[in-house]
């Protein structure tokens, strides 16, 4: 049975309108879109009255921290027998960790999302990878269910929106995304202290850690590839933690003829997380997805139970093949 993704934002808004009691659920290791835009919706559900909580199971980044205004909760008994639960970014089931009983407690469940790999989970779905950012979708609901066009509501969908096209850089940004982020600056919204929050707080360690992780990049596939490692080592070295890795692989897709680069991280001696960027022509989902992962043609991840050294050598195989396969303008 194929499950219905294209459910309307119009649909989910007249069936959160009907709820008061509602977990809202970001992905696993939260990005400025998950809880953005989960951030934004749980204060629009609760400035009608309603009990919402962002329920999660990691920590909030430091560089979202400004984001949770007591909006996220790890106690699951804050609310006993939901009516809704939402999920929100989560490409698929997985994406709830260890969550995923509980979602599917609720009454009704309901998924939105943009990932080009999306596989349906929730009673009501909608999937839609025009969007370059769940945020977008979040803020066509919020429009939706008439909900306050205020700065507060802004700050979490403009997160997500900047976060996921890397600043309007990423080719997912269009003339909508424009619109929309030029609507929330009307709404109030203070775009220099975000952009402060978000891009100028890193800790001294984390810039350290950037530089002593590209130091050591490789290029292969004629300087098409880039891989650079982050290594357990290289963490007590520098003082930083693995969650500061973040921009190391957009750092590598800089570099002029490259069009794949590749983020090894050693999390544990025989499990590394892989996050991977492409340029231009390039399919990095399609690669992901070869590896039990997934994610966005320009950016995705996929995690091996390998090493770091084995997982390196199958990456570059990998995406040597696949540049193979790319013709270039
Ligand atoms: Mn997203």
């Amino acid at each position: 049975l194929k499950m219905e993704t294209k459910n309307s934002l119009k649909k989910i808004a007249s069936i959160l309108n009907e709820g008061d009691n509602i977990f809202i659920f970001p992905h696993i290791m939260m990005d400025g879109d998950a809880l953005g835009s989960s951030a934004a919706l749980c204060r629009v559900l609760r400035s009608f009255g309603k009990r919402a909580w962002i329920l999660i199971e990691d920590s909030v980044p430091d560089y979202l921290k400004f984001l949770d205004e007591d909006f996220c909760t790890y106690d699951d008994t804050l609310i006993r027998d939901p009516e809704i639960c939402i999920a929100i970014d989560c490409s698929d089931l997985e994406r709830l960790g260890k969550r995923g009983g509980i979602f599917a407690n609720g009454r009704t469940s309901i998924s939105i999302d943009h990932h080009a790999t999306f596989e349906a989970f929730a009673h009501v779905n909608c999937n839609d990878s025009s969007f370059a950012s769940s945020a977008e979708m979040v803020y066509e609901l919020i429009l939706e269910m008439n909900g306050p066009a205020t700065a507060e509501v802004a700050e979490g969908l403009y997160t997500g929106i900047i976060t996921d096209t890397g600043n309007f850089q990423y080719s997912n940004t269009t003339a909508m995304t424009l619109r929309r982020a030029s609507a929330l600056l009307d709404w109030g919204l203070d775009h220099q202290r975000l952009i402060v929050e978000i891009y100028q707080s890193m800790r001294p360690e984390r810039v350290k850690l950037n530089g002593r992780a590209l130091w050591e990049m490789e290029l292969f596939s004629e300087g098409k590839g880039a891989i650079v490692s982050v290594t357990r080592s290289m963490l007590a070295e520098t003082g930083a933690v693995m969650e500061e890795t973040e921009g190391i692989s957009e750092a590598l897709r800089n570099i002029k003829g490259v069009e794949i680069s590749v983020l090894l991280k050693e999390w544990e001696p025989k499990l590394t997380r892989v996050s991977l960027r492409a340029k231009t022509v390039g399919n990095v989902a399609h690669i992901a997805r070869a590896f039990g992962g997934g994610g966005h043609v320009k950016a995705a991840g996929c995690t091996l139970e390998k090493s770091i050294e084995e997982s390196k050598e199958l990456l570059k195989a990998a995406i040597e093949e696949h540049i193979k396969g790319l013709t270039f303008q």
